[in-house]
């Protein structure tokens, strides 16, 4: 049955005052909106350092020879640049939203454990430091890539590996007490008006990421761990001529990094599904089937991990259940899909920045999951096993999927969380730059592959060439992309024209107060009167009298 939600007052912008004080947002502050501002940020700036190693790697690949960086330093960085893309930007940024979000949407004035919430996030910052800091320790930064698979990891320099390992565990660290939180915060904070079938969608893919990362982040420190001792004490967990076993590491590595994959894109589709129905001004199509269908991919990530071990010598039969359970997710993962492009269809569009970078995500994504499908196909799989194929594959998932989507959501709630609106003229630029960049850096990659180019070498057959170089430029715009955003962001956070309470007409709680909202949030207990995606229906009850005249326009 609906309920219905009030429209606030539209006309006016709001009085508070935005972006207050900076310096709140370097103190130990335990609102969950400068602490989600904090992690957004500290994130970016991750981005942007693991974008620059991305520039150095892609400066070796520009041609064959390897001539720009030593072979171990080339290792450093892309090992770092994994890294750093994955615990430093993507992880910590979706946490960002998470925390900005959740507590408004479901009408609560912060998260269950507010102070557990700052720690979470002020692990990150040292933790990056650290990794970074590597570069400069005696044999340099780990270079047995993201992975540091024994025995390679074992035999590479002790401090740099010694040093991602701690920043590795402090990351996870920080990531489970970030989704104890978000859990606990779900499950007992919610409005009392508000059942589980009322749930905003990101709410419900947050629930679904909490409880991922609870069963498979420990599993990874675990790995970490007994892989530190094979390395400070000479254990053999992992050494075979200590009668240890490598691939019991890629067991507990994969049975974490698996489900890291839908860590980082199970909130961002649940960003994609505020936004869609709000650009298109069409209800959600399908509410059930997005929100339970986080569930089965939360449950069939965790099952599938074996996909990564193919050609790691597991036996033909167990391949054949990994392929199976693998291709399954395309299902639940479908089912967004055209959810998504449903509610677009037929819809009012409202072609802004953020819409554009949905429409990126969504199509981009479906070039990532149709690769995803063709590799978990094992004589495929065999057939393009660490070459650049894999790398086209994960880039289209993890960039096409995840960064744009994070800047879908930055467009979108940029003017709530700072209460300006930003430019749409370079949020387009911005966007076109990005989508052209993307592509011509990863798209060819798909062909080298298929050729033969092994990923995680400095030097190649001269055959790879042009399509290297294409690819180099293509990293190169990306680079470029970058600055119409930060211009747009910080130019617009100080000067930007105020933003309304509800610029964009949305129906979900946390339009329902300020542009930025106030210290706990609402200024009065917020009152749910419909479904959030209930749009172009008329309210089933009249709302309460003390809403002014925009609150019954549900229509538009
Ligand atoms: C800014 C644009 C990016 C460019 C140009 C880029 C480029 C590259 C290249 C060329 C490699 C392959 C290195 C090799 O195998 O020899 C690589 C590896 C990788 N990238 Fe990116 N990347 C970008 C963004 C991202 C993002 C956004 C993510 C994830 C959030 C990401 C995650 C990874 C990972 C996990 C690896 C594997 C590292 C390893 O093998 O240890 N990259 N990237
Ligand atoms: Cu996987």
């Amino acid at each position: 049955m609906t309920i219905l939600t009030p429209l606030p007052d539209n006309t006016q912008p709001t009085d508070h005052p935005p972006t207050s004080n900076w310096r709140k947002y370097f103190s130990f502050s335990h609102d969950h909106k400068v602490i989600g501002i904090q992690y957004l940020v500290t994130s970016f700036l991750f981005y942007l350092i693991g974008g620059a190693l991305a520039a150095a790697v892609r400066t070796e690949l520009a041609t064959p020879a390897s001539d720009v960086v030593s072979p171990e330093l080339y290792n450093s960085l892309f090992t770092l640049h994994g890294t750093v893309m994955i615990f430093l930007w993507i992880v910590p940024a979706t946490a960002g939203f998470i925390n900005y979000l959740v507590p408004l949407m479901i009408g609560a004035r912060d998260m269950a454990f507010p102070r557990l919430n700052a720690l979470a996030f002020w692990i990150i910052p040292p933790a990056g430091v650290l990794l970074m800091a590597s570069f400069f320790v005696t044999g340099g930064a780990a270079g047995a890539g993201w992975t540091s698979y024994p025995p390679l990891s074992t035999m590479s320099p002790k401090a740099g590996e010694l040093i991602w390992i701690l920043s590795v565990l402090l990351l996870g660290s920080s990531s489970i007490l970030g989704a104890v939180n978000f859990v606990v915060t779900i499950w007992k904070m919610r409005h009392p008006k508000m059942g589980w079938n009322d749930m905003p969608l990101v709410c419900w893919a947050s629930l679904a990421t909490g409880v991922l990362i609870l069963l498979s982040t420990p599993v990874l420190a675990g790995a970490l761990i007994l892989l530190s001792f094979d390395l400070i004490v000479g254990t053999a967990f992992f050494n075979p001529t200590g009668g240890g076993d490598p691939i019991v590491y890629q067991h507990m590595f994969w049975f974490y990094s698996h489900p890291a994959v839908y860590i980082m894109i199970l909130p961002v589709f649940g960003m994609i599904s505020e936004i869609i129905p709000v650009h298109a001004r069409k209800p959600i199509f399908g509410y059930r089937a997005i929100a339970y269908s986080s569930l089965a991919i939360c449950f069939l990530g965790l099952i599938v991990w074996a996909h990564h071990m193919f050609t790691s010598g597991t036996p033909p039969w167990l391949r054949m259940f990994f392929m199976f359970a693998t291709m399954v997710i395309a299902v639940p993962t479908g089912i967004k899909v055209f959810s998504w492009v449903a509610t677009l269809w037929g819809g009012k569009l409202n072609l802004n920045s953020a819409l554009f970078f949905a429409m990126g995500f969504v199509s981009m994504f479906v070039i990532g999951g149709i690769s995803g499908v063709m590799l978990a196909a094992v004589p495929f799989d065999i057939h393009v096993h660490d070459t650049y194929f894999v790398v086209a594959h994960f880039h289209y998932v993890l960039f096409g999927g995840s960064v744009f989507g994070i800047y879908a959501g930055v467009y979108h709630w940029f003017p709530k969380m700072t209460g300006r609106m930003m430019n749409e003229t370079l949020g387009k630029i911005h966007f076109a730059l990005t989508f052209i960049g993307f592509n011509l850096t990863f798209l060819p990659m798909h062909k080298l592959g298929l050729d033969g180019m092994n990923r995680r070498i400095a030097e190649y057959d001269p055959k790879y060439a042009t399509i290297n170089m294409i690819c180099t430029i293509g990293t190169y715009l990306l680079a470029v992309s970058t600055f119409p955003f930060l211009i747009n962001a910080v130019w617009s956070w100080i000067k930007g024209e105020k933003a309304l309470a509800n610029p964009w007409k949305g129906l979900t709680l946390e339009w329902s107060t300020s542009s930025p909202p106030p210290e706990e949030n609402f200024e009065e207990e917020p009152v749910i009167l419909c479904h959030p995606y209930a749009y172009g229906k008329r309210p089933q009850v009249a709302p309460p009298s003390n809403l002014d005249a925009g609150a019954t326009s549900l229509s538009t």
